[in-house]
């Protein structure tokens, strides 16, 4: 669609909404900024964009409806409410912000979706690509709208792309040379109401893949090996369990690459500083997509071994006298704190507590599993985490005053070969604004050492 002199409704006025509207103004259309939100600050929106623009707060006028040419959507509104309705009655077209930006770009797209896992593997195969090839850029869910990026690539660029479900509901043309759908659990049901919509949605990300694309799938997720043989791509598996006659897996401590031609060890996972099966699955999507996409296994292996996780999620901090340390502030919930000392492969000093959320902490110290030596507590939650753990028989608990305090009492007792594990199953408010500062802050106690 030729943008220029069109008037376009930008539904949303997040940093999606922003960078949609910045990009419009590029191609002269006629971005209009819409925002349910009559609260939301209308100046600081225009201030924002950079540019005069229209914003519209609240009601949407039937005037203004019949203006518009086209609508972009930003992913966090839903496209089944009565306002989206009535644009597809008036024959308006309805666009995502994905779909606005991949018009808009050049060069290739290589996207993953699922429901966990993929800033991971994104951030990750980002890497891989931006160690191999000149022009890449990583975007999406994981926080950089595609549209901010769109109007710089060139035919050479490539494109790493973290798509939500949100985002795969409203793309056109969208068309990824390489994609990968990791995992399809139970999430979002607000928005998608039924798990079969929300299964249906997250494999559009192949609706335009040809036969000369790739597809990387999960072989243990039973949803997606059946979606594979409806696929016209071209699909490789990866699995954490099984030995496949084709594809990318692990077996004992291995992962290895089963081509027509040959079998490739790519990396044994003692070599990665990423941890845990659930990780390994992130790295065997990503090896498999990079891969796919032509880069030599060499180059994937020296970035993948390098490569020290997502800021926060089981983050690879620093070794000090042998003792090493993770930063997984991210685990701001029991669940998924479980997944952070599921991970850990050597006795831990673990360091826990923090806001009460009114979380029940007893999965939590169950999945401890003969791992954790000391639970070092903080916070407004450590007694209560503390007469959790000695009710379940877990009795080696120590209360510190602050997170500097605990990074101390890690240190002092923690010998070589052991870890020290920031992964607190609570938020951090009341000690720290976010669990971003409290991620930081560990890491800086832990270099002070
Ligand atoms: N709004 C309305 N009407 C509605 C709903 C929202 O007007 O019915 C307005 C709100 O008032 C607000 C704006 O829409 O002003 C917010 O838009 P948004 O929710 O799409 O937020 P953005 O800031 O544009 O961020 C979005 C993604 N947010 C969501 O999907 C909810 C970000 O993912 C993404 O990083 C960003 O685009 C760049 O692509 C966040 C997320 O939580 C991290 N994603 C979910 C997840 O990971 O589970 C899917």
């Amino acid at each position: 669609m030729e943008l220029k002199g069109k008037r376009v409704l930008v539904f949303g006025s997040g940093i999606s909404g922003i960078a949609a509207a910045k990009l419009l103004c590029k191609v002269q259309a006629v971005p209009v900024i819409y925002d349910g939100n009559t609260k939301a600050d209308k100046a600081g929106i225009i201030e924002k964009t950079g540019q005069d623009i229209q914003v519209i707060l609240g009601e949407l006028a039937k005037e203004e409806i019949e203006q518009i040419d086209l609508v972009v959507m930003s992913p966090g509104v839903p496209t089944d409410i009565p306002l989206v309705d009535t644009f597809r009655e008036c024959q308006i077209p309805v666009w995502g912000e994905i779909e606005l930006a991949y018009e808009m770009s050049k060069g290739s797209v290589l996207a993953i979706t699922g429901t966990n896992g993929k800033t991971t593997t994104t951030a990750l195969l980002g890497q891989i690509m931006q160690d191999y090839c000149k022009e890449v850029y990583v975007v999406g869910n994981i926080g950089t709208p595609y549209t901010s990026i769109a109007m710089d690539t060139t035919g050479e660029a490539v494109t790493v792309a973290e798509i939500s479900s949100f985002q795969l509901e409203t793309i056109e043309e969208f068309h990824p040379k390489v994609s990968a759908i990791l995992n399809i659990t139970p999430d979002h049901l607000n928005r998608h109401h039924t798990m079969e919509e929300y299964i249906r949605v997250k494999e559009l990300i192949t609706k335009n893949q040809t036969s000369e694309d790739l597809c990387v799938l999960n072989y243990e997720d039973e949803v997606l090996r059946e979606f594979a043989s409806t696929l016209k791509t071209k699909v490789l598996f990866f699995s954490s369990v099984h030995i496949l006659e084709r594809g990318i897996y692990y077996q004992d401590g291995t992962i290895w690459l089963q081509t027509p031609q040959e079998k490739i060890m790519v990396v044994n996972v003692d070599d990665l500083k990423l941890l845990g099966m659930h990780n390994y699955e992130n790295v065997m999507a990503a090896v498999a997509m990079a891969y796919g996409a032509g880069v030599p296994m060499d180059s994937i292996r020296k970035t993948v071994c390098a490569f020290t996780s997502v800021e926060h999620r089981i983050e690879y901090v620093t070794e000090k006298n042998g003792v090493t340390y993770y930063n997984d502030s991210k685990g701001t919930n029991p669940d998924a704190a479980i997944k952070g000392i599921q991970a850990m492969n050597r006795p831990t000093y673990l360091i826990g507590g923090g806001y009460d959320k009114d979380s029940d902490y007893t999965e939590w110290i169950q999945a401890f599993d003969g791992k954790v030596k000391c639970l070092v507590l903080i916070g407004q939650t450590r007694e209560k985490i503390e007469k959790t753990a000695h009710d379940c028989g877990f009795m080696d608990t120590l209360l510190a005053d602050n997170l500097e305090e605990a990074v101390k009492i890690c240190a002092d007792k923690a010998k070589a070969g052991e870890a020290v594990l920031l992964s607190p199953a609570c938020a951090s408010w009341g000690q720290f604004e976010n669990y971003e500062i409290r991620g930081k802050m560990f890491k800086e106690y832990v270099q002070n050492l």
